[in-house]
Parts: structure tokens; C-alpha cells; sequence
């Protein structure tokens, strides 16, 4: 019998409502929800084109176990022994850090298998763990950790009543943004112009969205931190701060003032491509807007100073009087107070150093472009197995190659996913996971959790689908391979005993519904003490449900979690940073007629998964290119179409070329999440393979930036020439 069920998307952060048809557990249609209260109709391609992923024959439904270099099915009960001793070993020889897990960015969309995941790293008593939030995020949860007291506390943009709107490294069109939810970008920042307000898209590409919104800016690659140095100086000069806020809110303004002097909007104008004059008067549309506030992402957070960007960044709003106003930046208040939770607990606010390269740990991870050397690097405390969930660093991570080598000298390596991928190549046992259309769930934790909503609302979702085959769930999953080696989930003997005792008892045939731990009884024990209510109650609103909208004016003096409740204006650590600022600033100049690299999200693929669908990869789609501007073509004798080597200290990679005028001049762009001629198990990303641009990038514990680990995944210098000519 066919039913709809409503539930959202956990493909990106915005979590559109679908309404999905199933019958005999096979989709048979997806559509958007038009009754779902915030995205009311509106799913991108991707949602939408989901039916095609469950119709390939691609999925992994068992587990493999890889003989003699041959992929095997086994059963779970094998699998999770022989796993489940291998780790008992290793942390008994070798110590709980020998063992490590890379979580990737899939199944952290949904509330649970992150925590799960974690849950079993932590059971283990292992520090390493990696994550995906040092490819695109670490470095805006480490600035408001020191300005605000906690990672936790990110401020958006107050879209619905912002008269300035200034995007510096983001691209709504494409990737329907991050660390803000909003459906239907584009239409919803549109209205700001409608308003009478004005949008200003800084980027060195003349973005999808930079040609629907607004005006465009392009800026040199990795160049934003003088940008913002030049705004923030040009700000003060004019006047444009906000004293009496400052006075009663902020500290050690006067720290930023005397480090800001020195960039006056002429000087920074060198590097960054905007003249001078541009950026005064973009400051004084900001000064003179009743409400207006800057806000970037990965293009910034990527580009080997997004400590530094994001911080001046966050200053500007502040000290301008934006921060926690009507139109500026609001800090959202989520369904439970996340960050006074985690300032109470000590969450994510670790300061554990890694044992290669002494770096930090940011928001409890270390940087995933020091996986490799952590792998090779002898001595106490080599990582020797790796759990990879739904993850795929091979592809996604700097060098690439670097870190094949490093997957080939694991004694371990266990890959959680939903379809084999170029990291599974190197896989002992490959675990069939769920997708997100087989878990019940809540929306992505910084919106439900941090609250960084513009339209605030609680929906809960049961699973549409049941998982195939020997398909299992993170829950069942994890606790599973806790048991098995003997380290209980979380380090709690008394929350693994009880999930023990539920599955134990739950194979009996009459108790199984009563007893079996599910997933929906945890999502239920969340829900209820958040105060929304039971799974009962929820899913009377299977649209979603909206709640109390957000506000400005309740952050400062009440919510900001540094010891003296004063945002940190300068701190330490940032100050002695900007030391590298006069070098960065000159090497800028030496190198201003080299070519400089950019990333390039697409509208048909997600990073580097959803390769394996047909429609994704359809026609001209069947590839990346090396995205170029006609006169940068010219000088080295290239026509649209031919091959280009691009290369880098690291790698050579060669791909077609498309030359267009949406670059800035001494900017190639190259798409990620490509480079799958290797993936045995992908028939169809296979044959439409591309090349992986992650194996020019640099890792190691030099590459990354100071205090966040960032990877340097955009801006770095690269030479392209055509494929015909030898080097
Ligand atoms: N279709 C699609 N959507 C996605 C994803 C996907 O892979 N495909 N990925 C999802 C994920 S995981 C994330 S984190 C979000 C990210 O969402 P966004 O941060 O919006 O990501 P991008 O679309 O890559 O936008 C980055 C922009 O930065 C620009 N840029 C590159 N280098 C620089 C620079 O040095 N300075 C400046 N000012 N700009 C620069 C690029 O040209 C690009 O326009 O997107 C999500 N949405
Ligand atoms: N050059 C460059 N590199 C980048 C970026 C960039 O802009 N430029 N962007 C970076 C960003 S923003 C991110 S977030 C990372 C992403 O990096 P990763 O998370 O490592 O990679 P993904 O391609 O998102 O997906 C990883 C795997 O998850 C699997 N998967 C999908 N859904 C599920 C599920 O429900 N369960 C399980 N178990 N597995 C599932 C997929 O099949 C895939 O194999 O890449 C980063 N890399
Ligand atoms: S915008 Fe994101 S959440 Fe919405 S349908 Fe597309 S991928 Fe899914
Ligand atoms: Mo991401």
C-alpha cells in the first residue's frame, strides 16, 4: 500500500520538509512539503533526486570484510567480534590513543550517530578524534570561544530586517548557506532588496548568487583578512562604533583600536583588489543602516586565516552596535541552552595538545590534515585504527595521497557508510550504515540546540524507510562495538548496561517492541526535557512546528558566557597572531601576478557523495573543470575545453578548462569532492570520475592555521598549464 510521510532533508544544514511516497519500503516519489511552517514548499535537486540513490545496486546492505584483498560478506556477529577485539587489543597494547575515529559530515546533519560515534571514541578513553569541522568550521567556534566564553555562541544575521547584508566567502545559490537555516535563500535575502535594504557579495568569483543578489565585490583569494582589517579601520575612523555599548559590554577595545590603525582602507586596497574607495563607501552604507551585519563562511573559513577574519569580523558587529540587534546579529536561543549547558560542563572547550605537531585541540578535535602524519609518525601513541564514519577523508581532506599511504599502514581500518567510497577502498570491514531516511530525528543540532534559526521551529520525524537487508542503525551499531571491546559508550557502565539489557531482552519475541533501544526513545527523552514535548505530541505537527521567534537585545550583559560577562574584543591569543599580518601582507604583493586556487561548490554534488547518482552527473555535469578567466586562458594558451595541468608542490591534477568571466583574473576555481576513478564500488561515479583538487592542497602540522587547525583548502598559489606542454 502506498503512503506520503512527511519528514526533511538532511542532505545540507537547511533540512527542507518532503513529503515522500513509500511502498513495500521502496520510494516511489519525493516532493517538496508545501505545508512544511519554514521551508513551505521549497527542496533543492538534490532532496529531490534522492530516490535515485535507493535504486542503486551500489548500496551497501551487508557487512564486508576485506580476504586476501577481496571484499567478502560476513555476518554482524563476525564483524562486530573480530573489530571489537582488534580495538580491545590495540588499547590494551598500544593505549586508548592508538584508536581513532573521523566523523564525517553526513550523519552529523542528523541529532544522534554524532553523539553515538563520539560515544564510543569516549568509551575507549582515545583523544583522536577528527572531524569535518576542520575543513570548513573550527575557526569560527574557536573566535567566539575566546570573545563570547563558548563555541557554542555563533551569532546570524537578522535576515528579515537587515537594511546590509555583506557575504564575504559564501554562496546561498549553490549551498543554501551555513550556520544559518534558511530555506529558499536566494527568495528569502531577495526580500531584503525588495525592503530597500542592499546585499553586498564579496567574492573572487562572480557567484550564482552574486548575480541574483545584489552587488558584487570581486576580492584577491585569501585576502579577506585585510578586508576586514580595512573596514574595521576605516569604521573607526568614521566614528561608525557604538561607545556605550562598548563600554558597558566589551573589553579591551582599545587593544583593537591601536592594532587596527595601521590599515587604512588604501593600504589594504593592494591586496585585496577592492579600491579604496569602494570600501569607504560600503563602511558608510554600514554606519548609516539602521541595522546591518557582516557574515562569511568556508570561502573565509578555508582560506588559511579564518581565526583572524572571522574575529575582526565579529568585532565589526560588535563594536558597531550590530551584535544582538534588530537587523544586525542575533544570538539565538535553541530549544535548550547549548552553551550554558556546555560552559557548565566543560563542553568542547578541551585543551588537550596532539601528539604530532603539539597542536590544540579546537571544539575537542584535532585537525583531520594531521590524520596522515598521526597514522605514520612512530612512537607512543600512533594512531593504528581508524574508524572512518560517514566519512570520506581520502577525498576530502588536503593530500590525498598523503593520506592513502597512511590508510594502507592501518592495522585497522573500519568504514561506516551507506555505499562504498574511495576511503572504503582501503577498508578492512565496511559497516552498512542508515541513511537519514531510516532514523527518526529532531533538525541539525546548531539550529535545534544553538538556536540559529531566523524562523524558529521543532518538527520531529520517524523514519520513512526501514533499514535493508543487514542495514543497522548508529545506536545498535556503536554500542554494539562497545561491548565487544569492552569499553562501554561514553564510559558509562550504567547507560551501556542498560542498552546491553535492552537488546538482550529484546530479541525475545514478545517484549521486543516494549524493550528494544531505539533511537526514537533517546530523540523522546531529548524532546521532553527540552521542553517540547513527547514523540506523541510532536508528531501531531508532522509539518513541523513553529515556536517562539528569536530576539534581539537578550545576549549582552545576560548570555555571554566569559568570566566577566564582557565580550573579548582582544584576545590574547588573536593579538600575538596578527604578528604573520606584515608578512602575509608582503608575500601578498611578491606574489600578486601568480595564480591563486578557490574552491567551487556545485549545485548537483554534495561534496564527494552524491557522485554515484546519475541525474547528478548527467552530461557536461560528468566531470569537474578548471573554472579560469579568458586573459589568464590566453596567456598560457588555453582554449575552453582543452586539459590543463594544475600543480602545486604537492600534486599535479588535469582536468578541461572552462574559461568565463565570472572569475577575477589570477583566479582558477576547481570543484571538490571529485577524483573517484578508483571507487570500485561506485559504478557510476566511476565512469564519470573528475580529479580529486584536495591532492594539491597541503597537510601536515604546517599547513593548518594556528589555534583553529584549519585546513588550507582555498587561495593557495598554483600554476596551470596547458596538458600538451611539458613542465
Ligand atoms: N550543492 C551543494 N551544497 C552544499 C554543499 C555541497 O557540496 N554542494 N556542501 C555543504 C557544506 S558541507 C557546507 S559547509 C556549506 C558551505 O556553504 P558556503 O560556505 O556558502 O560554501 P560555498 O558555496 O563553497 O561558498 C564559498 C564561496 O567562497 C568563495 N571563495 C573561495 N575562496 C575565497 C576567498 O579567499 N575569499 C572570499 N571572499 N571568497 C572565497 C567561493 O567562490 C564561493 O563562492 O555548503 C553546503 N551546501
Ligand atoms: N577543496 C575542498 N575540500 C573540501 C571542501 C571545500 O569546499 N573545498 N569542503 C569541505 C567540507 S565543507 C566538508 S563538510 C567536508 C566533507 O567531508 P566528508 O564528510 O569526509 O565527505 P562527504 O563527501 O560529505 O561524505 C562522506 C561519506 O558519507 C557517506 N554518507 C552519506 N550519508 C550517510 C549516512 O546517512 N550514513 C552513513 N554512515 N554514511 C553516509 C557518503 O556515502 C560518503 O562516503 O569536505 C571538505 N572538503
Ligand atoms: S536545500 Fe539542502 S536540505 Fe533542502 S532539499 Fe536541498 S539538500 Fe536537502
Ligand atoms: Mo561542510
Amino acid at each position: 500500500m502506498q503512503e506520503t510521510k512527511s519528514t526533511f532533508c538532511r542532505i545540507c544544514e537547511v533540512g527542507c520538509g518532503l513529503n515522500i511516497t513509500v511502498e513495500n519500503n521502496r520510494i516511489i516519489d519525493i516532493k517538496p512539503d508545501g505545508e512544511h511552517v519554514i521551508s513551505k514548499g521549497y527542496a533543492c535537486v538534490k532532496g529531490l533526486s534522492l530516490g535515485q540513490f535507493y535504486q542503486s545496486p551500489d548500496r551497501l546492505t551487508h557487512p564486508l570484510k576485506r580476504v586476501n584483498g577481496e571484499l567478502k560478506k560476513i555476518s554482524w556477529d563476525q564483524a562486530i567480534q573480530e573489530i571489537g577485539d582488534k580495538v580491545a587489543q590495540l588499547k590494551r597494547d598500544k593505549g586508548p590513543d592508538s584508536i581513532a575515529l573521523y566523523l564525517g559530515n553526513p550523519i552529523s546533519m542528523s541529532l544522534l550517530p554524532p553523539m553515538l560515534a563520539t560515544g564510543f571514541l569516549q568509551g575507549i578513553g582515545s583523544r583522536n578524534l577528527f572531524q569535518t569541522g576542520s575543513q570548513d568550521c573550527n575557526n569560527k567556534f574557536v573566535v567566539t570561544q575566546r570573545m563570547y566564553g563558548m563555541p557554542f555562541t555563533q551569532a546570524f544575521p537578522d535576515i528579515d530586517h537587515t537594511k546590509l547584508l555583506i557575504i564575504v566567502g559564501g554562496n546561498p545559490a549553490i549551498s543554501k548557506m551555513s550556520f544559518i537555516q534558511l530555506p529558499h535563500p536566494t527568495q528569502r535575502l531577495k526580500a531584503i532588496e525588495d525592503r530597500g535594504g542592499r546585499i553586498v557579495v564579496i567574492d573572487p568569483r562572480r557567484t550564482e548568487s552574486a548575480k541574483k543578489l545584489g552587488e558584487h565585490h570581486f576580492i584577491r583569494p585569501a585576502t579577506d583578512v585585510f578586508f576586514m582589517l580595512g573596514f574595521l579601520n576605516e569604521l573607526i575612523r568614521r566614528g561608525g562604533v557604538d561607545g556605550d555599548r562598548i563600554s558597558k559590554h566589551m573589553k579591551h577595545y582599545e587593544d583593537l583600536k591601536r592594532f587596527a590603525d595601521p590599515w587604512t582602507a588604501e593600504r589594504v586596497a593592494e591586496v585585496t583588489g577592492i579600491a579604496a574607495e569602494d570600501l569607504k563607501e560600503l563602511v558608510a552604507s554600514y554606519i548609516a543602516a539602521e541595522g546591518a551585519a557582516i557574515y562569511s563562511s568556508t570561502g573565509v573559513n578555508q582560506g588559511g586565516n579564518g581565526v583572524l577574519t572571522f574575529w575582526i569580523q565579529e568585532c565589526i558587529n560588535a563594536i558597531s552596535g550590530n551584535l544582538d540587534r534588530r537587523g544586525g546579529t542575533i544570538v539565538g536561543v535553541g530549544i535548550a541552552d547549548l552553551p550554558a549547558l556546555g560552559a557548565k560542563n566543560k563542553m568542547a572547550m578541551g585543551t588537550e595538545r596532539s601528539r604530532v605537531g603539539d597542536l590544540p585541540s579546537a571544539v575537542d578535535s584535532f585537525p583531520a590534515a594531521i590524520m596522515a602524519d598521526e597514522i605514520l609518525t612512530p612512537g607512543p601513541n600512533q594512531v593504528r585504527a581508524l574508524v572512518v564514519a560517514a566519512g570520506n577523508p581520502l577525498l576530502t581532506v588536503p593530500n590525498g595521497t598523503h593520506l592513502a599511504e597512511a590508510l594502507k599502514d592501518l592495522e585497522l581500518l573500519v568504514c561506516t557508510d551507506i555505499q562504498r567510497s574511495e576511503t572504503s577502498e582501503y577498508a578492512h570491514y565496511i559497516l552498512p550504515g542508515t541513511t537519514f531516511l531510516q532514523r527518526p530525528d529532531i533538525p541539525f543540532l546548531f539550529f535545534s540546540m544553538m538556536g540559529m534559526q531566523p524562523t524558529p521551529f521543532i518538527q520531529y520525524t520517524d523514519p520513512v524507510l526501514e533499514p535493508d537487508d543487514e542495514q543497522r542503525d548508529e545506536l545498535w551499531m556503536f554500542s554494539q562495538l562497545c561491548k565487544a571491546s569492552g569499553s562501554p559508550m561514553f564510559g558509562s557502565r550504567i547507560f551501556q548496561g542498560i542498552l546491553n539489557l535492552g537488546y538482550s531482552l529484546g530479541r525475545l519475541p514478545f517484549l521486543k517492541n516494549w524493550l528494544t533501544p531505539a533511537q526514537e526513545r533517546l530523540i523522546g527523552l531529548v524532546t521532553l526535557f527540552t521542553g517540547q514535548g513527547t514523540l506523541r505530541k510532536l508528531r501531531k505537527f508532522p509539518h513541523g512546528k513553529l515556536i517562539a521567534p528569536q530576539q534581539p537585545g537578550n545576549f549582552l550583559g545576560q548570555r555571554v558566557l566569559t568570566e566577566d560577562g564582557k565580550v573579548d574584543l582582544a584576545p590574547s591569543e588573536f593579538l600575538e597572531l596578527t604578528d604573520r599580518l606584515d608578512g602575509l601582507f608582503e608575500q601578498e604583493l611578491a606574489q600578486a601576478d601568480r595564480l591563486k586556487l578557490i574552491s567551487k561548490r556545485e549545485r548537483y554534488t554534495h561534496n564527494s557523495w552524491t557522485h554515484n547518482i546519475e541525474r547528478m552527473v548527467k552530461g557536461d555535469r560528468n566531470t569537474n573543470y578548471v573554472y579560469m578567466h579568458p586573459g589568464d586562458a590566453e596567456k598560457r594558451s588555453l582554449a575552453n575545453g582543452d586539459l590543463a595541468h594544475v600543480e602545486t608542490k604537492t600534486a599535479v591534477i588535469t582536468l578541461p578548462v572552462r574559461i568565463t568571466e565570472d572569475m577575477m583574473r589570477g583566479t582558477v576555481a576547481v570543484p571538490h569532492g571529485w577524483g573517484h576513478k578508483n571507487a570500485e564500488g561506485l559504478s557510476v561515479a566511476r565512469k564519470n570520475a573528475g580529479a580529486n583538487v584536495n591532492l594539491l592542497a597541503a597537510d601536515g602540522p604546517e599547513s593548518v592555521e594556528p589555534i583553529s587547525g584549519m585546513a588550507h583548502l582555498t587561495g593557495f598559489i598554483v600554476d596551470v598549464r596547458a596538458a600538451s606542454t611539458e613542465s
